[in-house]
């Protein structure tokens, strides 16, 4: 009898892992096919209609979901006047290149009544991401999820949530934002800021004029809830905290982390979460309230308000008007000690890609400067100079043709230049008293990295025009962020804490604030990869730079040839 139980015990576990395997095994990646026509659509919050420029009509726009393994296809129309690009932000575009995005390097914009077929295989990712216009400031409107489930049958490494809830976080402004940036980069200055915070694309009650359209996350009791948020926010770092509810962090730019519990969530724009929500055992018959709001480090003048969305427990006696409600208690504007323990929390669930051996170490400084501005001009910094930013020095000048092209068909010449610094060309206190001179030079340089390069970057805010946290965004590659610290970088010292057991892997990372970090990747997709800072406003002034990664020796090392539809300048 007993072993006849043994037998059959035996057997179902066989069973079991058995179709296990084969739920694995017998994954079919499928493609998946989008249409995002580009329109304008009247969009009224803050009591003012506007156009904006959308996807589908949609605002925020439509949700890409797909399996890891999967391929996506993306047939983008514009209908509007505006160029326009759209970038996966995240996806990693193994041999892809031509489907990154960002204008002017990977391809020229597609204009007014042209389409082009974005194509790309999510490989070894899963989790949130999102996609974006990457040219001017378009991205104010025209962005969205995108969701990468694991493959059928494989688990997430935390019980399977209740439900799955997306919590895109943008910027709205009562002006058109083209005319915002063309107004700021005319004069000199710093552009207008935002009117208001949304949450999936709504202000909430915090604003006059709300009309009471919030967005609501109704919510059972005893559940767990996944929320994938996302900050698309044009130029805000920001805080997000829901009243009386634990979040536990489990992934970060789609990789996952060793959980941890928070109250508070931070997020610079580019960056993507995953926390669960678990609700408590017992219906609530109050309203609590989900609210975000910035973190702000440099000089200039930023939005102060905050964007309230509402939690609730469905089933409770419905009396929706009066109920009773919760504020979460955030983080002042400033509170860099804060954002200093959260980021130092994040830690990778799985870790044994971290090159230990680098074959090239580089040192940025990220920061603004100044440029001098025409005559006929009317700037407003010293001896008529204008704002700008820059890496080691260079103000990063748009190219006419996309950069891309000209690498593939050897057509540099009068496009770009390889000199960019490996190092500062003038070494000063980066962190202390600024130079008198704050001068940079502009130029469309680029590094070049032989393929498979593993490599070491610092970068390291500077102190001219005022320390500043920059939330920095590298293309077609994730990295590991091994260190990070308050004052000026020391090459001797500072290595020795660098974290090469289990660093968070992701796409976008903050330089502190007067400090530095320390990133660790191998170079091992051949392309042309922006690297910017995503507060928008920066990458308007030039703190950009690329990285040209060669082909490999191998076949299945090398870039393909750009697929004939690639958009012309
Ligand atoms: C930006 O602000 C200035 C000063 O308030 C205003 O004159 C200008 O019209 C604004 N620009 C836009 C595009 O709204
Ligand atoms: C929510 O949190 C506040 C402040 O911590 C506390 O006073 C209140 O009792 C909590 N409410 C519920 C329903 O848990
Ligand atoms: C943050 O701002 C508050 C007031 O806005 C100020 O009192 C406080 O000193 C600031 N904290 C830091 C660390 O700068
Ligand atoms: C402005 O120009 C003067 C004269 O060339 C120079 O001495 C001064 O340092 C400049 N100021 C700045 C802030 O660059
Ligand atoms: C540098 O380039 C910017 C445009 O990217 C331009 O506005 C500025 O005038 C240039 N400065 C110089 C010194 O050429
Ligand atoms: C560009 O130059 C490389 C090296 O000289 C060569 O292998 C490649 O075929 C050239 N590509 C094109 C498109 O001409
Ligand atoms: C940046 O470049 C400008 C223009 O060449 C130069 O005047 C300035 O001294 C440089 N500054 C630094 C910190 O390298
Ligand atoms: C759109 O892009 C094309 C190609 O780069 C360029 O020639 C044209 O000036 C752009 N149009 C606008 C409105 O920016
Ligand atoms: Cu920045």
């Amino acid at each position: 009898m007993a072993s006849c139980f043994l037998k059959v015990l035996l057997f179902v576990m066989l069973y079991l892992l058995l179709t296990a395997e084969s739920n694995t095994s017998m994954h079919t990646a499928t493609t998946r096919d989008y249409n995002f026509d580009i329109r304008l659509q009247t969009a009224t919050r803050l009591c003012e209609t506007k156009n904006i420029v959308t996807v589908n009509g949609q605002f925020p726009g439509p949700q890409i979901v797909a399996n890891e393994g999967d391929s996506i296809s993306v047939k983008v129309t514009n209908y509007v006047q505006h160029n326009i690009t759209i970038h996966w932000h995240g996806i990693r575009q193994v041999r892809t290149g031509w489907a990154d995005g960002p204008a002017y390097i990977t391809q020229c914009p597609i204009q007014k009544g042209q389409t082009y077929t974005y194509k790309f295989t999510i490989l070894g990712q899963r989790g949130t991401l999102f996609w974006h216009a990457h040219i001017s400031w378009l991205r104010a409107t025209v962005y969205g999820p995108i969701i990468v489930l694991p493959k059928h049958g494989v688990p997430y490494p935390f019980a399977k949530p209740h439900k799955e809830v997306p919590i895109i976080f943008g910027e709205w402004w009562k002006a058109d934002t083209e005319t915002v940036i063309n107004q700021a980069m005319q004069a000199g200055g710093v552009p207008n800021i935002s009117d208001a915070y949304t949450i999936n694309g709504l202000p909430g009650i915090s604003y006059e004029c709300s009309g009471n359209h919030a967005y609501k996350l109704e919510v059972k009791p005893g559940r767990t809830y996944l929320l994938r948020l996302i900050n698309a926010a044009l130029n805000d770092e920001l805080f997000f905290s829901i009243a009386n509810h634990t979040l536990t962090v489990v992934e970060v730019d789609a990789v996952y982390t060793k959980p941890f519990d928070t109250d508070v969530v931070l997020l610079t724009p580019g960056q993507t979460t995953n926390v669960l929500l678990t609700t408590s055992p017992k219906s609530q018959n109050f309203m609590f309230l989900m609210v975000a709001s910035p973190y702000k480090t440099g000089p200039a003048r930023f939005d102060k308000s905050k964007t309230i969305g509402i939690l609730e427990y469905s089933n409770t006696n419905k009396i929706t008007t009066n109920k009773p409600f919760f504020e979460p208690s955030l983080p002042n504007y400033n509170d860099t000690n804060f954002a200093t323990k959260f980021s130092k929390k994040l830690r990778s669930l799985e870790n044994n890609k971290v090159p230990k051996q680098v074959d090239k170490h580089y040192f940025f400084t990220v920061g603004l400067g100044l440029t001098p501005c025409n005559q006929n001009q009317k700037c407003p910094g010293p001896n008529n100079t204008k704002l700008v930013g820059a890496v080691n020095n260079v103000t990063f000048v748009e190219p006419k043709t996309a950069l891309l092209q000209s690498h593939f068909f050897n057509k540099s010449k009068g496009v770009y230049n390889t000199d960019f610094p490996t190092n500062p060309l003038v070494q000063f206190d980066y962190t202390g008293i600024p130079p008198k001179n704050m001068l940079t030079k502009n130029g469309t340089k680029v590094a070049v990295l032989p393929f498979n390069t593993r490599l070491e970057l610092v970068m390291q805010d500077t102190s001219i025009i005022g320390p500043e946290s920059h939330p920095m965004h590298l293309h077609g590659h994730n990295f590991f962020v091994v260190g990070q610290g308050f004052g000026d970088y020391d090459a001797k010292k500072d290595p020795k804490n660098f974290n090469l057991f289990d660093p968070v892997q992701r796409n976008t990372v903050s330089v502190p604030a007067g400090g530095w970090v320390a990133i660790r990747f191998t170079a091992n997709n051949p392309g042309v990869w922006f690297m910017h800072c995503h507060l928008e406003v920066h990458t308007s002034w030039g703190l950009t730079m690329a990285w040209i990664v060669m082909d490999g020796k191998k076949p299945n090392e090398k870039l393909p040839p750009p697929p004939s539809d690639l958009p012309k300048c």
